[in-house]
């Protein structure tokens, strides 16, 4: 597909109970008025806004366990799920503006109701595959991936208002990109399930370019997959991206984080993008605000299409004198 004919639908999933720290449900609002939808628009790219979905504010969310605000957690993503599937019945790419990095369970589960198989491509610091009874932290934005993953679903305890879910990814169907910070569990499964991993050291041995290209070669081998591209801010490292909740050193620079976009966009196999995460109340200041939500619109923008080398519509023609 040409840059011309993509068209972006843009969910506003305004959530932050998959972690305990205020401010990660401004990320949509924040995003839009850092002019995302007019810069799409300037690159040639459709948009239909969606607007924020609304969330219910569930009463006596307790701990189920060690696992927090579960019943919180299962009702936005619920919601979620069913926004993401109207989207992709609608045809466009689906982009979910988090939020924290739970709503990757119905951004991903609602794509995969619309289009059936499809693969993952998850950059982030962090692996977010714990179990509910793996997790220490309880938090359920360091667990989205094992209530999505076929492989383990023999592993998960039935949680209230998560009994929708269905396991809808093959571990097979998984690349992790910029791990960095990854809890024992989460390090025991990956290697149990054969996942592919790129974390930063591996991004330090091949560099970014033979990552992608083993990448798009390992999720193309054999059919070829709609892509969900699940982006996790602070993948990027915090120098770029300091408003964030778990911030960890060492990260993808701006350059890195962006060609990741770009190869996966080259695919056009791209389908749904998750970016999430970004936290203006853990910024220092406005300029560590400003730095890390610029860096999530370049990041979209990349998903549509951008290249650094430039664009032009494939309809472009010189003025005449
Ligand atoms: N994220 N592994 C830690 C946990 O709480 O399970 C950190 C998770 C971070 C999640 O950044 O989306
Ligand atoms: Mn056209
Ligand atoms: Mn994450
Ligand atoms: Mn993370």
């Amino acid at each position: 597909r040409s840059l011309h004919h993509r068209s972006a639908g843009i969910i506003g999933a305004p959530f932050c109970r998959g972690q305990p720290r205020d401010g990660v449900e401004r990320g949509p609002d924040l995003i839009r008025a850092a002019g995302l939808l007019q810069k799409l628009h300037e690159q040639s790219c459709a948009v239909k806004d969606y607007g924020n979905l609304a969330f219910e504010d569930v009463a006596d969310d307790e701990p189920v366990g060690r696992v927090k605000r579960a019943r919180a957690v299962g009702s936005a993503n619920r919601r979620l799920s069913e926004a993401v599937r109207a989207v992709k019945q609608d045809g466009h790419t689906s982009v979910m503006l988090g939020g924290d990095h739970s709503l990757a369970i119905g951004s991903i589960h609602g794509h995969s109701a619309a289009v059936g198989d499809l693969s993952v491509v998850w950059v982030d610091a962090h692996a977010d595959i714990n179990t509910p009874l793996s997790s220490d932290t309880g938090n359920i934005h360091g667990q989205p991936v094992s209530y999505l993953l076929h492989e383990l679903h023999a592993k998960i305890p039935v949680l209230p208002n998560f009994s929708w879910i269905k396991p809808c990814v093959s571990a097979k169907d998984l690349v992790y990109i910029g791990l960095r910070d990854v809890d024992p569990a989460e390090h025991y499964i990956l290697k149990l399930l054969g996942v592919k991993v790129f974390s930063m050291s591996e991004v330090d041995q091949l560099g970014v370019a033979r990552v992608m290209e083993e990448t798009c070669d390992y999720l193309s081998a054999k059919v070829k997959k709609p892509i969900h591209l699940s982006y996790d801010i602070d993948a990027i490292d915090p120098s770029v991206t300091p408003a964030t909740g778990t911030p960890v050193s060492g990260g993808l620079t701006y350059r890195e984080g962006l060609y990741i976009a770009e190869q996966v966009a080259q695919t056009g196999l791209l389908s749904a993008v998750d970016m999430v995460e970004v936290n203006p109340l853990r910024g220092e200041t406005d300029q560590d605000v400003r730095s890390t939500v610029n860096m999530a619109v370049d990041l979209l923008l990349a998903c549509f299409g951008r290249l650094r080398e430039g664009n032009h519509s494939p309809d472009y023609r010189l003025p005449e004198p």
